[in-house]
């Protein structure tokens, strides 16, 4: 609690101001106003704290999406506890580990997580859409406990500077760590990303394709929608083409908040090129760098303007992002208002355009620190408000910045750095590849290239190894090139590296 920062509650700034009648979420039960959610979050605010939640104790939300998801956040929000997100289909040893490392004085579960959550020994559990006569004693049912309290919400007396999110965050190796963030980082991060970059308007409706326990699709569908008054679709399903599809066609919204991988899944559904997206003004791409061939071809196909970031868990939201108009395929564009961004070399000192080194990024809405992580808190953040991110970039004269890779990824083949992201764009480059991952793994004692491509039509590895050969520098061709049906993704859409390798690495 910091007594001399100003009163500020994240419920009371994106909640509170809008009109009672206007929409705030739409779903397929129908649209609820922002009234009805205004006393829904306050209900489920002081059934928190019948149940002994709080200012300061964590909340953990282990549910799909929906009205209660949003509600459960603001709730928390509203009473000053500290809300936390995690993925509705881990295994019970999962959940165990996230309550073991949270503490959580409440879980929120549903009906797809509970048994996990059993199964793990998590206590303290408030279910969400399980009939009452089916929990266990401990289990408290959602929507009895919440109708039986008062909508009014108690105010918290908290600050902008006070503890408010905790976001989850892996990195590419280690077990997952929560960054600790300040109830300012919603609040800057709006301002900057959500005004400053996207012009988000009263009259906007998103669509997100990532669920909500992502902060990237949470924020752009139920948090900086309500800084203006405007919209979010909420839907519990996981997305597939087939149903972002129906739902753009269903509820014609503005902005997609979409990921790379869908955007490839798509731009290769048999129905796409008879799709109407004419209601979207933009699309964000996020989670990980657009490949430029992807890029190009979204536009060919759906003529849709992508807007192409990179945001991260430590910096709490988007510090990077092409703007409006001005969108350079291939770049993740330039600095968020707001933000400072500088390539440095891994003394920290800044590099001159042109040249490729970590990137380093400072501004408010930056993680206090890990929880309970000190040594690889003091790695990362390593100055007031400033992230090193492990992401290895170049910045031109124009200031766009350019994703070369993350510096632990990086392979030695043959005596040179190769980035695998640079080799996996120029594969993007065949017009038969629609997907595709470069990792390392070791061949007698030597790292060696090996690339997992998704193709779409009759291409071999000897025509891939040639096209590579083509256009980049020999060690940078794989020799190994396997055709799968698939690539293994995270619960947020990102590429699961991890997942392909043999753990021989490279
Ligand atoms: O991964 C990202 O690009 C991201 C974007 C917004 C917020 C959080 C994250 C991790």
């Amino acid at each position: 609690r910091h007594d001399d920062a100003p009163r500020f509650n994240v419920a009371e700034r994106f909640l509170d101001r809008n009109p009672g009648e206007r929409t705030a979420l739409l779903t397929d039960a129908g649209p609820v106003t922002y009234g009805e959610l205004r006393a829904l979050a306050g209900r489920v605010g002081n059934a928190l704290l019948a149940l002994g939640v709080r200012r300061g104790d964590r909340v953990l939300l282990a549910l799909g999406d929906g009205v209660e998801f949003v509600a459960a956040w603001y709730g928390a929000q509203r009473i000053g506890a500290v809300t936390a997100e995690v993925y509705t289909y881990l295994q019970p040893k999962d959940y165990r580990y996230f309550a073991d490392y949270a503490e959580p004085a409440v879980v929120v579960a549903d009906a797809v997580t509970l048994g996990r959550l059993r199964e793990a020994g998590v206590t303290n559990l408030l279910v969400v859409g399980v009939p009452e006569e089916d929990l266990r004693p401990g289990e408290r049912h959602f929507a009895t406990l919440v109708a039986a309290q008062p909508a009014e919400p108690v105010p918290a007396e908290t600050t902008r500077d006070d503890v408010a999110i905790w976001k989850f965050t892996t990195g590419s190796t280690g077990a997952p760590k929560a960054c600790v963030l300040p109830a300012r980082s919603p609040l800057l991060s709006f301002e900057w990303y959500a005004r400053g970059v996207l012009d988000i308007r009263p009259d906007d409706v998103v669509l997100p394709v990532p669920k909500l326990f992502f902060g990237y699709a949470r924020d752009l569908t139920a948090l900086f929608p309500f800084g203006v008054g405007a919209a979010g679709i909420v839907f519990p399903e996981r997305s597939t083409a087939d149903r972002i599809f129906e739902l753009i066609a269903k509820y014609r919204p503005t902005i997609l908040v979409n990921v790379p991988t869908m955007m490839s899944a798509m731009i290769a559904h048999p129905e796409a090129a008879r799709q109407d997206l004419s209601s979207i003004r933009l699309c964000t791409s996020a989670g990980e760098p657009l490949p430029e061939e992807l890029h190009r071809r979204w536009l060919d196909t759906f003529g849709v303007e992508v807007v192409d970031g990179i945001g991260s868990s430590e910096a709490y939201h988007i510090y990077l992002s092409n703007r409006p108009g001005q969108a350079r395929p291939g770049s993740l564009g330039r600095v968020v208002p707001g933000y400072r961004a500088r390539v440095v070399d891994r003394h920290g000192r800044t590099l001159p355009d042109g040249e490729t080194g970590l990137l380093e990024v400072t501004g408010e809405t930056v993680a206090l620190a890990y929880w309970q992580e000190p040594e690889k808190s003091a790695e990362t953040f390593v100055g007031e408000h400033t992230v090193r991110s492990g992401d290895l970039f170049t910045r031109d004269a124009e200031g766009y910045f350019y994703y070369r890779g993350r510096a632990d990824d990086m392979l030695k083949i043959g005596g040179i750095w190769v980035a695998p992201a640079e080799v996996e764009n120029c594969l993007l480059g065949h017009p038969a590849v629609t997907e595709c991952a470069v990792v390392g793994h070791r061949v007698d004692g030597l790292t060696r290239l090996r690339a997992y491509v998704v193709a779409d039509g009759e291409v071999s590895a000897e025509e891939l190894r040639a096209f590579a050969k083509s256009r980049i520098a020999p060690q940078k061709c794989p020799r190994d090139i396997r055709f799968v049906a698939e690539l293994p993704h995270t619960g947020s859409g990102k590429l699961d590296r991890r997942a392909l390798s043999d753990g021989d690495g490279g």
